[in-house]
C-alpha cells in the first residue's frame, strides 16, 4: 500500500510541467504551466484532466477559461515524446474531457497556439486570442499530420480548402487573419479578464454551447468538389517534394469532407497519423528540429555568457551578398548602413534592395507600409565615418585576403572599439583577418548564403582568440534575423564547402567515368536533393576554379578535367547560358547538351578510363559517402561541434532533404557498419581516397555506436592546417 503510494507520488513529481487551478468570479481558470513554451507534456495532460473534472464537480463553478503562462498559449504536444513511451493520460482523453466538458469552456489564446494546443483550443466551445497571438498546425515540418482532431475540426471552420493551406504550409496565421478565417470568435487586449466575462455571460445566457465538431455546413458544400483536393495535390507535389506527411493530411481531410460520422474521421485521422509516427521521414524531421536548437548553443559557452545589445549594423560591400544581408538586419527591426567605394555599385546594390521589397509587396507578402518601415531602416553611403557608432559591422567583399586585411585595419581604426568586425568570407583565414586588428576577440566570419535575405543557414566562424561574448551575441542574432545558425572552426572550406568539394569531385569523377550530368543529377534530385550537382555547378559558374588555376599556371585536378575543357570552349554555365548543359536566354531550365558528349569521351579516354554504364544506385552511394566521410573527419576534428550540426549546415545551406535528416542522420540510419563496408567496397573499386572509411565511423562501427557529439579535445584528429589554396577553387 505503501510503496504503491510512493510509486504514484515519484510519478507525479516526475511528470513535466502542470496546470494552474483558480476560481476568479465564479470561473475556473486553468493555466497551462511548462515553461518556455508550454507543450503538452505528460503533466500538464494530467493537469488538465484533473482541473476539467474538479471544476465540472464544483457547483460553485459557471465556466471554464483555459490560458498559458508566459508568451505562449500552448505549443503543440511534447515533441521529445515522440518516439518513445508515452505515459499518463493520452491526449485524445484531455481533447474529450474538455469537448464533452459539462460547463462552457473558452480558449484565451495569450500566446502562440501551434499544434496539438490549437487543437486543444478547437475542443473548446469559444477562442478569444491576444492581438500579438497566433495559431497554426505546423506537424507537416515534423514528418508528423495533427493527430488531435485538427485535420477534422479546422475544416469546419476555415473551410477545408483554407485548412488544407494552413496545414501543408505549416505557417503561423496571426490573430487577425485568424478570426477573418473564422478560426476564433473575437480578439481582446485582455484576453483572461473578457474571457472571464465571456464565459459567465454565456453561462447565464445561453444553455447549449457550440462544438466544433457539430459544424458540418462547410464539409457538406464540399462534398463532389475536387478541386480542394485536386489543388492541395499540386501544393504538396510542389512545396513538399517526397515528403509522407502531406498525402496523409490530405487523406484525413478527404475524409471529414466524405464522413457523416465526425468520430469516423477522428479514427481515419488517428490512423494516418501512426503511419506517419512510424514513418522514417518523422524521426529525420524532428532530429533537425531539435538539431537546429542544439546548433545554436555552444558546448563551452557558458549558457548565461552576457551579449552585445545590437542596435545598429554596418555592411561594407553593396553587392548581392551585402545587401541580402543589410535585408536581414532590417527585416528584424535593426537598422542597417552600406558602405561602398563606388558611388555607381551602391546605387545599383540599393536599388535591388528596393526591388526585392517592392516584389514582396506585389506578391502581397508585405504592405505598402511595412515595405517603408522596413527599407526606411536601410541607409547608405560612401563614407566609413558613418558606421563608426555600429554594434556590428560585417564585410561582405570579394574573396581577396589582401582587401579584406586593408578593410579590418580601416574597420579597426574607425569604428567604436567594443564593436564586433566580422567577415561573410566563405573560405578565408578569419584568424589572419584577426591579426591585422587590435581587438581579435571580437572578429568572427558570419558565412550568410546566397540569397542571404532568403536563405536560413549562417556558418558562425570562431577564431582562435574569438571571444564568448562575441559568439553568444552573434548566435542571439542569428536566432533574431531567423536564420539556423551553425559554429565552424576556423578551417578550410569550414563545415558546408569542405563537403561540397568532396561531393562534387566525385560527381565529377562519375562524369568521367561513364555517367552523364543529367543521369547523375535526376538520380540525386530522386534521392531528395533541391538540384543536382551539375545543375548545381552551371548555376555558380564553372569558370571560377578554372580562372583561379589559370591565373596560378596550375594543372587541372582530375575530377576538373572536363569542367576546364569546357571553359576552354567557352561553356561557363548558366551564366552564358552553356555548360555542362544549355539554356534559352533568360531561362534556368537545363536543356540536354549532346554536343558535349564527344568531350566527355575523349577526356575520359585520355585519362585512362572506359566509360561504363553506371547505376543510379552507384551515383546517389558515391555521392553521398563521400558527404559522410569528410563529415565524420569535420567532426573528428572538431570543426563542428556535433553530427547534427553538420545536417543543419546541409538541410540549410546546400539542399538537402529535410525528410532524411542530414547526411550524418543518414549515414546513422543506414548503419555505421554498412556505410563502412560500403566505403570499403568503393575504396577497392576507384582507388580513390575520399572512400578510405574515416577512423571516427570505423571505431564507432566496430562498437556499434552512432555518429553523435565531436570528441573531446585530447581525443580529437588533428584539425587540417589553414590551406590558403582554398578549397573553392578546386571545383
Ligand atoms: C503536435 O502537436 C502533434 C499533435 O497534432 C497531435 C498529437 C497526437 N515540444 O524554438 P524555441 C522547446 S506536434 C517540446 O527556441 P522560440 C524547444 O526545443 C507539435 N519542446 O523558442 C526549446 O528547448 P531548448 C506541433 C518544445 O520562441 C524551447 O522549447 N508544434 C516544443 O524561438 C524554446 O523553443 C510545433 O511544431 C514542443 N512542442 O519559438 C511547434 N516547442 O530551450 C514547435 C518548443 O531546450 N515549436 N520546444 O532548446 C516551435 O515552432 C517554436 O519552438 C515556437 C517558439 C514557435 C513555439
Amino acid at each position: 500500500m505503501y510503496n504503491a503510494f510512493l510509486t504514484k507520488f515519484i510519478r507525479r513529481i516526475a511528470l513535466k510541467g502542470t496546470v494552474l487551478y483558480e476560481i476568479i468570479d465564479n470561473v475556473a481558470v486553468l493555466t497551462v504551466d511548462n515553461p518556455p513554451v508550454n507543450p503538452l507534456s505528460d503533466g500538464v495532460r494530467t493537469g488538465l484532466y484533473e482541473s476539467i473534472t474538479k471544476a465540472e464537480s464544483d457547483d460553485s463553478v459557471k465556466g471554464v477559461v483555459l490560458t498559458g503562462n508566459g508568451r505562449a498559449f500552448i505549443a503543440g504536444a511534447d515533441i521529445s515524446e515522440f518516439g518513445g513511451n508515452v505515459e499518463g493520460v493520452s491526449l485524445n482523453e484531455v481533447f474529450s474531457k474538455l469537448e464533452f466538458c459539462s460547463k462552457p469552456v473558452v480558449a484565451a489564446i495569450n500566446g502562440i497556439a501551434l499544434g496539438g494546443g490549437l487543437e486543444t483550443a478547437l475542443c473548446c466551445n469559444y477562442r478569444i486570442a491576444a492581438n500579438s497571438a497566433f495559431v497554426g498546425l505546423p506537424e507537416v515540418n515534423l514528418g508528423l499530420l495533427p493527430g488531435g482532431g485538427g485535420t477534422q475540426r479546422l475544416p469546419r471552420l476555415a473551410g477545408p480548402g483554407e485548412a488544407l493551406k494552413m496545414m501543408l504550409t505549416g505557417g503561423h496565421v496571426p490573430a487577425k487573419k485568424a478570426l477573418n478565417m473564422g478560426i476564433i470568435d473575437d480578439i481582446s487586449d485582455n484576453v483572461v479578464e473578457d474571457s472571464i466575462k465571456f464565459v459567465l455571460d454565456k453561462a447565464e445566457n445561453e444553455e447549449n454551447h457550440p462544438k466544433v465538431r457539430d459544424l458540418n455546413d462547410k464539409m457538406i458544400e464540399a462534398r463532389g468538389n475536387d478541386k480542394i483536393l485536386l489543388e492541395a495535390q499540386a501544393m504538396a507535389a510542389k512545396s513538399r517534394k517526397g515528403q509522407f506527411a502531406p498525402g496523409q493530411i490530405i487523406k484525413c481531410v478527404e475524409a471529414a469532407i466524405n464522413l457523416d460520422d465526425f468520430d469516423e474521421g477522428l479514427k481515419k485521422e488517428g490512423e494516418l497519423f501512426l503511419e506517419c509516427l512510424l514513418h522514417p521521414q518523422r524521426e529525420a524531421m524532428i532530429h533537425i528540429f531539435f538539431g537546429e536548437r542544439a546548433a545554436s548553443k555552444i558546448s563551452d559557452v557558458p549558457k548565461d555568457t552576457p551579449t552585445k545589445d545590437i542596435k545598429k549594423a554596418g555592411i561594407i560591400g553593396s553587392g548581392t551578398m551585402g545587401g541580402g544581408i543589410a535585408m536581414c538586419f532590417a527585416n528584424a527591426g535593426i537598422p542597417v548602413h552600406i558602405i561602398d567605394q563606388d558611388e555607381e555599385n551602391l546605387k545599383r546594390g540599393v536599388s535591388v534592395i528596393e526591388k526585392n521589397y517592392d516584389f514582396m509587396v506585389n506578391r502581397g507578402r508585405l504592405s505598402a507600409e511595412q515595405k517603408d518601415a522596413v527599407f526606411g531602416l536601410v541607409s547608405s553611403s560612401l563614407d566609413y565615418a558613418d558606421i563608426s557608432d555600429c554594434d556590428i559591422v560585417i564585410e561582405a567583399v570579394y574573396e581577396n585576403l589582401e582587401l579584406k586585411h586593408d578593410i579590418f585595419k580601416t574597420l579597426d581604426e574607425i569604428v567604436k572599439p567594443d564593436a564586433i568586425l566580422a567577415s561573410n568570407t566563405s573560405g578565408l583565414d578569419i584568424d589572419s583577418i584577426a591579426q591585422v586588428t587590435k581587438r581579435p576577440e571580437l572578429i568572427v566570419g558570419t558565412h550568410f548564403f546566397s540569397p542571404a535575405n532568403i536563405m536560413r543557414l549562417l556558418e558562425v566562424v570562431r577564431g582562435e582568440e574569438t571571444s564568448n561574448e562575441t559568439l553568444a551575441t552573434i548566435m542571439a542574432i542569428g536566432k533574431k534575423l531567423k536564420k539556423a545558425a551553425v559554429v565552424s572552426l576556423n578551417a578550410p572550406g569550414f563545415i558546408g564547402n569542405r563537403m561540397l568539394f568532396g561531393y562534387t569531385a566525385q560527381a565529377n569523377m562519375l562524369l568521367l567515368e561513364g555517367a552523364l550530368p543529367h543521369q547523375i543529377d535526376q538520380a540525386l534530385e530522386s534521392f531528395g536533393l533541391n538540384m543536382g550537382p551539375f545543375r548545381m555547378m552551371d548555376l555558380v559558374g564553372l569558370d571560377l576554379g578554372w580562372r583561379a588555376r589559370k591565373l596560378g599556371g596550375k594543372e587541372s585536378p582530375l575530377h576538373a578535367k572536363i569542367g576546364d575543357e569546357l571553359c576552354e570552349q567557352n561553356r561557363f554555365g548558366q551564366k552564358n547560358s552553356k555548360g555542362y548543359y544549355n539554356y534559352t536566354e533568360g531561362s534556368r531550365a537545363p536543356n540536354a547538351a549532346p554536343e558535349n558528349e564527344s568531350l566527355y569521351e575523349k577526356i575520359s579516354q585520355e585519362n585512362g578510363f572506359n566509360r561504363r554504364d553506371i547505376s543510379d544506385e552507384e551515383i546517389i552511394d558515391r555521392c553521398m559517402l563521400a558527404l559522410i566521410n569528410e563529415g565524420a573527419d569535420i567532426l573528428s576534428e572538431g570543426v563542428a561541434q556535433r553530427a547534427v550540426d553538420i545536417d543543419v549546415v546541409y538541410i540549410n545551406g546546400y539542399g538537402f532533404p529535410i525528410w532524411r535528416g542530414g547526411p550524418m542522420h543518414h549515414a546513422n540510419a543506414m548503419g555505421l557498419d554498412k556505410v563502412v563496408e560500403k566505403l570499403n567496397k568503393y575504396h577497392e573499386s576507384t582507388g580513390n581516397d575520399v572512400y578510405k572509411p574515416s577512423e571516427l565511423l570505423v571505431k564507432l562501427a566496430e562498437k556499434g555506436e552512432r555518429l553523435g557529439d565531436a570528441p573531446n579535445k585530447d581525443d580529437r584528429k588533428e584539425k587540417l592546417g589553414f590551406e590558403m589554396s582554398s578549397v573553392a577553387n578546386n571545383f
